[in-house]
Formats: C-alpha cells, structure tokens, sequence
C-alpha cells in the first residue's frame, strides 16, 4: 500500500447539519492521505450509498479509501481496502475473498493481537485507543506505552487512534507512532482543513527528524 502519515476516519456524530462529503473534501484538502467510512447505524444500503460517494471523492483527489467492517461493501464500491476488528471477518478469511491487491487494516489492542496481524498479512494495524475517547466509549485505553511496544517490534505500519487531538499528538509521536489517526479532533473541528494541516505539521516534523537522524520508518 502507498504510505500515509494522516488517516482519518468518518464520524457523522460529530458534524450534525454538515454534510459528510464536505467534511471530508475539507479534510483531504488538509492533507490526510487515508479516508475510512465508519458507519455502525446504517444499512447495508446506506452505508454503501455512502461508500460509494467517498469512492468517487477520494478518487478525484487521489486519496486512499478503506471501508470499516464490511468486506462486501468495500468490494461493491471499489474501495482500496478494509479494516477489521477483532470481531470482524478474520484477516485469513478476508483476504481470500478481497485478494492480495486490496489493502487489511486490523485493530489491535495488545502485542499479542499486532503479532498474530503481522503474520496473518495485515497491510497495516491500527494501535488503540490510546487515550480515553467517546468515539469507542467501552475499549479500555492501551495508552502510549502499547504505542512503544509495537513501534519497537512490529515491522509493518501502524497507525496510533483514539482521543488523539493537537494537544496530545506529540506524546503519541515522541512513543514512536509516525502514523496518526484522529475522528473527533478533526471531522468535529470548526476548521477541519486547518486542523488536519496542523496534524500534518506535528507528524511531517518528527519524519523529518528520523530522515536526518536516517532511520527507517
Ligand atoms: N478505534 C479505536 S479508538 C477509535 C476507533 C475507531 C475511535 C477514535 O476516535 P477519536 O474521536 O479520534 O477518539
Ligand atoms: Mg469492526
């Protein structure tokens, strides 16, 4: 998969009388490299509806598109990818049906969960939640010292989520995360582009630092 620094996922909650498209046309103006549909109320139908909007859009710019749970509705619009809980479709059984071209993310909790996505194939994990968030109110926070963990074992890419805002990306990113996943912060922001572009600075800095220092990402 392409690498990302930014990924940023849909949180319609946090953006009442704002459309979806707009929220995330502003993000991607703000330079995340990665969109997820998270949808956990509507209908198969709804939720590729949507889907397929953000296909479009993502495609205009250029952008990643990955689908939250749903293998089915991610190869129906053409998504790049899926990402899966650990009570979705195992990873095995979902790269069968989507093939090695399409892009796995898993959710990870523990060093045990990243370990056994590493060798099953993920493209990516996720690392979460780091802080206490109302996004995912019932998942104990693993807190940045799991953030430590998988930055020092695990080799493919994974992106640090959960109440992560501008105000503590840096703890994230001084644990090793060099990947940032926000809902809250930004699809809830006043000023979604401005916010995303100032993810960007705080995460663009610190590759930046390991490209002086030379080590590998
Ligand atoms: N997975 C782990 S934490 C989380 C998900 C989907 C929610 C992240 O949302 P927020 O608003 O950035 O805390
Ligand atoms: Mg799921």
């Amino acid at each position: 998969m392409r690498d990302f620094r930014l990924y940023v996922i849909t949180g319609e909650e946090y953006h009442p009388g704002r459309d979806l498209l707009e929220v995330m046309e502003e993000a991607i103006r703000g330079g995340e490299d990665i969109v997820q549909l998270r949808d956990k109320r509507g209908t198969k139908r709804e939720v590729l509806r949507k889907a397929r909007a953000l296909r479009e859009l993502t495609r205009r710019y250029g952008v990643t598109f990955i689908v939250n749970d749903h293998v089915d509705i991610a190869l129906a619009c053409d998504a790049d990818g899926v990402h899966l809980g650990q009570d979705d479709l195992p990873l095995p059984e979902a790269r069968h049906i989507l093939g090695d071209d399409k892009i796995i993310g898993v959710s990870t909790h523990a060093i045990e969960e990243a370990r056994r996505a590493e060798a099953e194939g993920a493209d990516y994990i996720g690392v979460g939640p780091v802080f206490p968030t109302k996004t995912k109110e019932n998942a104990a926070p693993v807190t940045t010292a799991y953030v430590r963990q998988v930055a020092a074992e695990i080799r493919i890419p994974f992106v640090a989520i959960g109440g992560i805002t501008l105000d503590n990306v840096g703890q994230v990113l001084e644990a090793g995360a060099r990947r940032i996943c926000a809902v809250s912060a930004i699809v809830g922001s006043a000023d979604v582009r401005g916010t995303c572009e100032a993810f960007r600075r705080m995460i663009d800095r610190y590759w930046e630092r390991d490209e002086a220092k030379g080590d590998r990402t």
